[in-house]
Formats: structure tokens, C-alpha cells, sequence
């Protein structure tokens, strides 16, 4: 096992693939966002990728076009979308001479080499849902005019690499440790701006299936998504997957830097556009959300999609349609952070339907979408009507 990830750094070392993004669009693409412009490029020609909607060049934002999540329940690592805040990205990653810090509030400040981090502790997997906070923004009323999304700024994959708290634990951290913060190579073009870190709470960053992830379903990582190492937090929204992670911080009280002090916040009381000076707190964990993916018309209407608890299982799925209300059958269970697939029968008259997922804490996708400024953590209940495929 230890060759293999060897071998698979090498290789993703290997492609170093330059990112000149010249955009060479293929087709268009309507993503049926309300109030708004709705058509988005695709575009096939990005390191390591293959056909993705483009959001935005540089940064890069590159959306998975939808009909992948109706293919599997892992998202393909050359399908699976790109998320970066600045655009000063490594075009290529020296594995050999790559290193990460472990510093600040430790007993031994720490500089290792990647083979270094592969032995610091057992190699685990975990199957998870990495989702932008502003996934499905482009759906919110009033319009959030920033990463218009669709659904597709969401995947799901099998992590493997070594658990933070093995890491940390090398460096030995102090009884007065609060938090740990988190800092990749990319940084802004412009000067003066504010690198991209962010922190999660101690007792979150020692939790057993918090990794610093080397693999990304059985292969190295593309550099759009990270290489060599990211972290991977299941359950929580994926602006705390720090990618090309290089700098581990250890905090002994809270941070306050641009990204966790003013941005990726949501308010905990209900807003409307154009209110101010309401309370705020760091987005952390992701709520239940369901999917339609796939739909064959017979003499029932067979319906297919894909589900997630969000921080824990799904416990169930549902479609809602003129009154009654079907319970989904299950697919296997990848564990409790992963997508998992349903499927359902309807009848062939049916209409308009809802799916709805309820996870294994109780919480169900609510009817209506309460609106945030950030057009953060989009979860109400997907509506569709069916039409003769
Ligand atoms: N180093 C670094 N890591 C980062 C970011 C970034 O800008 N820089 N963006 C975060 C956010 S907001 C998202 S949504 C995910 C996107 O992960 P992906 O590009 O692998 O899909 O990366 C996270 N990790
Ligand atoms: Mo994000």
C-alpha cells in the first residue's frame, strides 16, 4: 500500500501540468438559474479534467456538469469540480521537495517531507461529500452575485491519508491549544490581500476520521483539487478542506483572520436582503439535501438520484406528489459522510414531485429556502415535474 501511494505521488507529480487556462469553449450550457443570466461555458480543456462548466477562469471555478452524479455514487476525480479563492496556484508540485509545517503552539515545530507525513500515522479511508458552502447559489431569490453555482460545486469521494491528529500528535501539542489553522501554497495576485486560511476547533481537527488526504478514489489528486495532500473534514463544508495543504497552525484562541473572522460566516437569525449589524458565526457542518439524477418512463415512472445526511447518515429519502408521500429504496450504505443512491417507483400520470431527505439526527430538508447574504448551505427540498422522457 505505502509503494502505491509512493508511486501514485510520483505520477501526479509527473503531470505537473501547466495551468494556462486559455479557455477553449465548447458549448453551452443553460443551468436554469432564476432571475438571471443562466448560460455557462463548457469547457474540456483544464489539467487533469475532463468536460466542466466554467464559472470563472481565474480563479478557477469549474462546475461538475450534473448528469455525473447520475453515473455513480463516487464523482470521478476528472470530473470533480474546482473551487480556488486566489489565482496564484502552483502550476506544477515537486513531491521530493515538498513540505508542510506543523507550528505554533507545539512542542517540536515540525517541517515534513511527504514521505515523512505518509509515516506518520495508519492510512485510513473515508468516503465523504466535499460541497462548497455556496453550492446551489445561483438558486437563491433575491440573486447572491458572487459563484453562481447550480448543484454541481459538490462530489463525492474516497479519501485516504493520514489522520491530522496523528500529525499534530508528532509535533506534540499544548494543553492550551484552541484551535488549528490551515494554509495552502495559492496566494493573491493582488498585494495586500488576505491568504487563504481557515481553522477548525481543536476537538474537530483530533477527531478520528479528520484526515490530511494523499489519495482521491484510488489515485493521486489532481492539482485543480489539491495534489499532493488536502485536508478532508467529513461533514463539514468544504471550505475547511484546505488544499496544497502546506502550513498547519496551532492556535491557542480563536482566529481572527479575513476568512473566519468576515467571510464563509452565516448569520444566526433570520435576514433579508439589505439588513446589517446582525450576529454571525463560521458555516461548519453541512445540512441533509437530495437529488433527483435520472428518471425511465414504463409503465411506472422509475426514478433515481442521490442523497446526503450532511454530518451523518442519510435515514431516509422520500418523494412527495399530489398528497402521498414514497419512501425511497436505499442503495449500499459507503458510510455516513457519502453520497448515497436511491431509487423509487411513481405513477406514470404523476406531475410535480418532491425529494426530501431526512438524516439519522432527525433534521429534514425544509420546504422553503431561508435566505442568507452569503448564499451559503442551500438544503430546501429539490421540485420537479416529470415529463415524458
Ligand atoms: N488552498 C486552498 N484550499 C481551498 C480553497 C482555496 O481557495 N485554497 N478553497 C476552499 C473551498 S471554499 C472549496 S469549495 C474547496 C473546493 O475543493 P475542490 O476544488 O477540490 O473541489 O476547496 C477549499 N480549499
Ligand atoms: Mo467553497
Amino acid at each position: 500500500m505505502e509503494a502505491l501511494t509512493r508511486r501514485a505521488l510520483i505520477a501526479g507529480a509527473g503531470t505537473g501540468a501547466a495551468l494556462a487556462l486559455p479557455l477553449a469553449a465548447q458549448r453551452m450550457v443553460d443551468l436554469h438559474l432564476p432571475g438571471g443570466p443562466s448560460a455557462r461555458p463548457m469547457a474540456p480543456r483544464f489539467p487533469q479534467k475532463g468536460e466542466m462548466i466554467v464559472q470563472r477562469i481565474r480563479p478557477p471555478l469549474f462546475e461538475t456538469p450534473f448528469e455525473v452524479f447520475d453515473q455513480g455514487v463516487f464523482t470521478p476525480n476528472d470530473r470533480f469540480f474546482v473551487r480556488w479563492h486566489w489565482a496564484d496556484i502552483p502550476a506544477s508540485i515537486d513531491a521530493a521537495a515538498y513540505r508542510i509545517a506543523v507550528r505554533g503552539a507545539v512542542r517540536t515545530p515540525l517541517s515534513l517531507s511527504l514521505s515523512e507525513l505518509l509515516r506518520a500515522g495508519e492510512h485510513v479511508e473515508v468516503a465523504a461529500v466535499n460541497q462548497c458552502a455556496g453550492n446551489s447559489r445561483g438558486l437563491f431569490e433575491p440573486r447572491v452575485a458572487v459563484a453562481e453555482w447550480a448543484n454541481g460545486a459538490m462530489g463525492n469521494a474516497l479519501w485516504k491519508g493520514v489522520r491530522l491528529r496523528d500529525v499534530l500528535d508528532k509535533a506534540g501539542i499544548g494543553a492550551n491549544a484552541k484551535f488549528v489553522r490551515f494554509g495552502g501554497l495559492d496566494k493573491a495576485l493582488v498585494e495586500g490581500a488576505p491568504r487563504f486560511l481557515k481553522s477548525l476547533p481543536i476537538d474537530i481537527a483530533r477527531r478520528d476520521d479528520v484526515i490530511v488526504a494523499f489519495a482521491m478514489n484510488g489515485a493521486a489528486m489532481p492539482l485543480l483539487n489539491g495534489y499532493p495532500v488536502r485536508l478532508a473534514v467529513p461533514g463539514w463544508f468544504s471550505t475547511y478542506w484546505v488544499k496544497m495543504l502546506a502550513d498547519i497552525e496551532v492556535l491557542t484562541g480563536e482566529d481572527d483572520n479575513f476568512w473566519m473572522a468576515k467571510a464563509y460566516r452565516m448569520p444566526t437569525v433570520p435576514v433579508k436582503l439589505g439588513d446589517k449589524g446582525f450576529p454571525t458565526a463560521p458555516i461548519s457542518t453541512m445540512p441533509p439535501r437530495s437529488w433527483i439524477t435520472g428518471q425511465t418512463n414504463g409503465a411506472t415512472i422509475a426514478l433515481r438520484g442521490i442523497a446526503m445526511g450532511g454530518d451523518t447518515g442519510v435515514a431516509k429519502v422520500e418523494l412527495l406528489t399530489g398528497g402521498a408521500t414514497v419512501a425511497a429504496a436505499l442503495g449500499p450504505d459507503q458510510g455516513k459522510y457519502g453520497f448515497r443512491r436511491w431509487s423509487a417507483a411513481l405513477p406514470s400520470h404523476t406531475g410535480e414531485v418532491v425529494v426530501r431527505c431526512t438524516n439519522a439526527n432527525g433534521v429534514t430538508q425544509p420546504d422553503a429556502q431561508a435566505w442568507n447574504p452569503g448564499g451559503y448551505a442551500r438544503n430546501a427540498v429539490e421540485r420537479i415535474r416529470l415529463g415524458r422522457a
